[in-house]
């Protein structure tokens, strides 16, 4: 069988890391795409380069052509530019709607058929215009934010309790943003819940709440430390984590920017919410049921998004 094929639509700090990851996990044939000339084509190469000693098996190769995604299987958009210190995820929406356009065209005409996965910021407004301009189904569109934050809030977690990542799940809703919602109900150590290890005495709220707090402004904390872009080796993770349970059929659960049709009493756009990713793209939405300050917290995370939602109809009168 033919490996699939991955295309990474922007080639900077995060492309060049999913390029080396999907190589090394072996998850098909990578095309690294950017409007740079040159940039995607030495990263290709280097990548390629690191074959012989990591071992692995795939076709590494570098485009300024939207024709070298052609039927790509999965697609990886970070095109656009990221946060400096100082600057927030919104302020980057102008620059990069218009780019989601650009990115949404060329993989209508290239990659109908690809599972499309989008990374840039501003996330959940980025993801909902990208599925537009593309007019690929809302199932096989997905925005990556909450495997990252969740995966933010479960290595806080991990060092507060002393004890291995691989045991806590964390889950964090909503928008990616500075209102996104940490659930510590739905947060566990091997299963026990975050507001009974409170009551264990295994830690205070107070130091939950500054985790929580912690996690919320986690992006702006990497931007702040690295002054010149902002994170990549987890952003990128997290993305190929989703790609991959794609691609090998997982149905992981995994919380992801999906498009709602009135789950979590959403409709009509998108937002971080719990997923079943498969081969059939995002092929189920948990509609939990939260508390009413639960429910409170993600209503206002929602109303943010939809406040983004409202600017980017304003600079392009195309979506609606
Ligand atoms: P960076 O290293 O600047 O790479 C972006 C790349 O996009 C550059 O190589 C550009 O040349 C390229 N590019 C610009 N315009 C186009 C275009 N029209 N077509 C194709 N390529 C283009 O940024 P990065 O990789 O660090 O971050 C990429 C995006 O991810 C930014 O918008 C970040 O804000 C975002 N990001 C999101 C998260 C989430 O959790 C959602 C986390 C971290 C970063």
């Amino acid at each position: 069988m033919a490996r699939p094929k991955i295309a990474l639509i922007g080639a900077g700090q995060i492309g060049g890391t999913l390029a080396h990851l999907a190589a090394i996990k072996e998850l098909g044939d990578i095309v690294l795409f950017d409007i740079a000339e040159g940039t995607p084509q030495g990263k290709a190469l280097d990548i390629a380069q690191s074959g012989p000693s990591e071992g692995f098996d795939a076709v590494m190769r570098g485009a300024n052509d939207y024709a070298d995604i052609a039927g790509a299987d999965v697609c990886i958009v970070t095109a656009g530019v990221a946060r400096k210190p100082g600057m927030s995820r919104d302020d980057l929406l102008g620059i990069n709607l218009k780019v989601m356009k650009s990115v949404g065209e060329g993989i209508a005409k290239h990659a109908p058929n690809a599972f499309v996965i989008c990374i840039t910021n501003p996330l959940d407004a980025m993801v909902w215009a990208l599925q537009q301009f593309s007019g690929l189904p809302h199932h096989k569109v997905v925005g990556m934010a909450g495997v990252l934050d969740s995966a933010r809030f479960r290595h806080f977690l991990s060092v507060e309790f002393n004890c291995s990542m691989r045991d806590v799940t964390a889950f964090v809703l909503g928008g990616h943003g500075d209102t996104m919602v940490p659930l510590a109900r739905y947060s566990t150590v091997g299963g026990i819940p975050l507001p009974d290890l409170v009551a264990m005495g295994w830690t205070s709220q107070d130091k939950l709440d500054a985790i929580i707090q912690r996690t919320r402004d986690g992006g702006a904390e990497i931007v702040g430390l690295l002054k010149t872009g902002s994170a990549f080796y987890a952003p990128a993770t997290s993305a190929i984590e989703m790609a991959e349970a794609y691609l090998k059929d997982q149905k992981r659960m995994l919380p992801c920017a999906a498009y709602c049709n009135g789950e979590l009493g959403v409709k009509g756009m998108y937002v971080g919410v719990p997923t079943i990713i498969g081969a059939g793209g995002i092929e189920r939405i948990a509609d939990i049921k939260m508390t009413v300050p639960e429910q409170a917290m993600f209503d206002k995370s929602v109303a943010a998004v939809q406040g983004l939602m409202a600017a980017c109809k304003e600079i392009d009168g195309s979506l609606v």
